[in-house]
């Protein structure tokens, strides 16, 4: 069986829990170790017996060799059973397996709220939230994820190294963008998210729209860009300034130190709050934690943001295989900012930076 199918029984035991329905994208790839699949379905895990998909009849020959028993689903045409929809068709083998479903786990944290009236006025259940266990799980990568992360990580810096190599003034914050999109495109399947360039005092800003405004040499210049590889994300930052003055000499000094002290104290069994705290702490001692306003990093993965949170309010202890960013950055308002981010790995021996190049300005 596949080995999350019996790490997800564990958890329906603990909660007391009959089943579990799967109905996300995200996690369902996941179960599956199918991470280039564009498909998603319906996966039932009972407590103590075998899982079972059910999918659509047109796509369900996709997913025959899952691992996994699928039901195809039609009223139409020829398929395994013959029901108006998924979640018919559900209830009709829950019924004939006889599984119970007094008690059923559900990601409420990834279903939207019409899906999940349809689901439980189809089956009348008492429905208790998985979804953080499920990111939990989702926060230690297997060896075959860890894998995909390095080889998106190599991608992302080679769209950041043309970057930084064609990095003239009077280019517009799109085309530097355009550069970056361009070169990570021979490999990755999409952008993680929009591409951040934020020149001069648009770099105060975080998450800063790029516009068509176009550098000057002595801009501070953020790029913040990651990539979809195998339905897995990255996520990097950089600022580059091509003629820095003193003031964006020492604001970027200040947020490497921040970083380079974050990064050293990593170890597996730590807080994730302790680490955020040694970056703040460092900044505050030169009278810079007021200009660090968001979190020192997440773990990325299925998602771009997801466990472990790397914040001063944040429950999560650090363990092995967990590959997560280091992002600290300070923005000072009508001037500009600075942010580093690096993907690192959590080993048992120590830490692996995925994301390897270059944090000169
Ligand atoms: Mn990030």
């Amino acid at each position: 069986m596949l080995s999350k199918v019996e790490t997800i029984q564990k958890v329906l035991k603990k909660k007391k829990l009959d089943l579990a329905l799967i109905t996300s994208t995200p996690n369902i790839r996941y179960i599956l170790n199918k991470y280039d699949m564009q498909y998603g379905g319906i996966i039932c895990i009972p407590k103590d017996q075998q899982p079972f998909m059910i999918s659509s009849a047109f796509e369900s020959a996709d997913v025959r060799d899952y691992g996994i028993d699928v039901f195809s689903v039609s009223n139409k045409v020829k398929a395994d059973i013959k029901a108006k929809n998924k979640l018919e068709a559900l209830k009709k083998i829950l019924k004939e397996k006889k599984i119970s479903t007094k008690k059923i786990g559900l990601e409420l944290g990834f279903l939207n709220f019409l899906t999940y009236d349809k689901i439980r006025k189809k089956i009348r259940s008492s429905y208790n939230d998985i979804s953080e266990e499920l990111l939990n799980i989702r926060a230690i990568k297997s060896k075959q994820e860890i894998s995909i992360l390095k080889k998106g990580a190599r991608i992302t810096v080679r769209g950041m190294k043309a970057v930084r190599e064609s990095l003239t003034p009077n280019m517009t914050e799109k085309e530097i963008a355009g550069i970056f999109e361009a070169e990570v495109r021979k490999h990755a399947d999409w952008y993680s998210f929009d591409t951040i360039v934020a020149s001069g005092k648009n770099s105060s800003k975080p998450h800063h729209q790029i516009t068509e405004r176009k550098i000057l040499a002595k801009d501070l210049i953020v790029i913040d860009c990651g990539i979809i590889y195998k339905n897995m994300h990255t996520d990097m930052t950089r600022t580059f300034c091509l003629k820095p003055g003193e003031k964006e000499k020492i604001l970027h000094k200040i947020v490497l130190e921040a970083q380079k002290v974050a990064i050293n104290k990593l170890k597996t069994g730590i807080k994730a709050s302790i680490i955020d705290k040694a970056a703040r702490d460092y900044m505050k001692k030169l009278n810079h934690n007021q200009y660090f306003t968001h979190g020192l990093g997440h773990g990325v993965g299925m998602d771009i943001h997801e466990k472990p949170s790397l914040d001063p309010d944040s429950k999560d202890i650090l363990k092995e295989n967990m590959i997560f960013t280091i992002e600290p950055g300070a923005y000072i308002p009508e001037f500009g900012g600075v942010r580093i981010e690096d993907m690192v790995l959590l080993t048992k021996k120590g830490k692996q930076i995925l994301t390897k190049f270059t944090r000169r300005l």
